[in-house]
């Protein structure tokens, strides 16, 4: 059965895992885009990763992938009008990837329960208030600047520190804005604005963020810190390395894992977490 919004907004306390599965309504996205525009499949992809044991479908209509351009609110609904009201039918509780409250706010109407915002709400300022005012939850990610231009030197004195403080920050300004920290998600950003270096770091040190009191979500699947780490240029061959990733992030305290491959991401999580049980024991 897939976790409820309650369960997977208490998963840092139970240590549940909770399976993200990325449903990309994009032309463009980076490995997986153009593959399900089309509502019939992207109702089938929604539906195998249902059964293949995900409890949040994250639902995107505009790739953030580093040098991409914005998609208006307006492309972004249309492309998601014929999907999202099929899709949260299918038990798992559903998240809009979007940083337009515009969007947020019709994905709300078709029955979503999660706003994932990877600019953390400094896009849109309506973005917090309308995840407040619907009782809705809300997924804030760390982005050093925009997806066009994250990728061009970034730098930091202390990664883990900074993305720590940042999301601590923003965790302040959703509570000012009638948001409580019981509805809200973070997300260290693994690719968006960071070199290997950093990617790594933030999930070696994901246990810091998980301090905040909050669950914390890690993307790592197929982005190009594994492609550099593994040679593998082509971002569907970066299963393996992906997997790796989210069983270390788990263990280190990132309890809600967003993945393209959910078959094989859920067996690995089983498999480690039966050890790490057995190591209590
Ligand atoms: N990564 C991507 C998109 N949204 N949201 C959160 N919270 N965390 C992430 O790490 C994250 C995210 C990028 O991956 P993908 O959706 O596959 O690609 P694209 O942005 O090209 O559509």
């Amino acid at each position: 059965m897939p976790a409820s919004i309650e369960e997977i907004l208490d998963s840092h306390k139970t240590r549940r895992t909770v399976l993200m599965g990325v449903l990309n309504v994009t032309p463009d996205s980076f490995s997986d885009g153009g593959k399900f525009m089309d509502p019939a499949a992207a109702k089938d992809q929604a539906a195998r990763m249902v059964a293949e044991g995900a409890d949040i479908l994250d639902v995107g209509a505009e790739s953030t992938r580093p040098g991409s351009d914005p998609v208006t609110p307006g492309d972004q609904i249309s492309r998601l009008e014929g999907i999202l009201p099929e899709i949260a039918g299918l038990g798992a509780v559903v998240s809009i990837d979007t940083t337009s409250a515009a969007v947020a706010e019709f994905a709300l109407d078709c029955g979503a329960q999660i706003i994932n915002d990877v600019s953390a709400g400094t896009m849109d300022e309506a973005i917090i208030p309308l995840a407040a005012s619907r009782d809705a939850s809300m997924v804030l990610m760390h982005m050093l600047g925009k997806p066009k231009t994250m990728q061009s030197q970034p730098h930091y004195r202390d990664v883990v520190l900074e993305v720590r403080n940042f999301l601590e920050e923003r965790l302040q300004v959703a509570e000012k804005m009638g948001l409580p920290r019981s509805r809200c998600i973070v997300d260290p950003g693994i690719g968006f604005g960071k070199r290997l270096e950093h990617n790594l770091s933030l999930l070696a040190g994901v246990g810091i963020l998980a301090g905040l009191g909050c669950p914390v979500l890690v993307g790592p699947s197929r982005k190009r810190f594994i492609g550099e780490l593994t040679s593998q240029e082509d971002p569907n061959k970066r299963l393996a390395g992906t997997i790796a990733a989210c069983v270390e992030a788990r263990r280190r305290g990132a309890t809600i894992i967003r993945v393209h491959d959910l078959a094989a991401a859920s067996d690995a999580l089983k498999v480690a977490l039966a050890i790490e049980s057995a190591e209590q024991a």
